[in-house]
């Protein structure tokens, strides 16, 4: 978890792309909420982002940088948005990624995403 608070140098981080007030309220709204990650995109704003940064976003996300978001990235998803996010449970990151993994791999493609969600 701590390589999510020490990103290599010059990386985007999400208030570059996301307003901070808003990524605290979408966090807010999910603190002791089932995390409901549609609902919880659109709050954050991402609904009316450009492709472009919806793939920016996703490259934050992929902080091994691989090119997927996998499972143990996904349960993370939260601080990626705000160092005081909560780690998603089990069985939320597994609903979440099986709504998002839509040819299966058991991981989210960046290039895929839009394709896939
Ligand atoms: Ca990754
Ligand atoms: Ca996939």
């Amino acid at each position: 978890m701590s390589s999510y608070l020490l990103s290599p140098a010059g990386r985007m981080v999400m208030t570059d792309l996301l307003k901070p007030e808003e990524i605290k309220k979408a966090l807010d709204a999910f603190a002791a909420e089932t995390f409901d990650p549609k609902k919880f995109f659109e709050m954050v704003g991402m609904k009316a982002m450009s492709a472009e940064n919806v793939k920016k976003v996703f490259q934050v996300l992929d902080v091994d940088g691989s090119g997927f978001i996998e499972e143990e990235e996904l349960m993370f998803v939260l601080k990626g948005f705000s160092k005081d996010g909560r780690d998603l449970t089990d069985a939320e990151t597994k609903a979440f990624l099986k709504a998002a993994d839509k040819d299966g791999d058991g991981k989210i493609g960046i290039d895929g995403k839009r394709k896939e969600t």
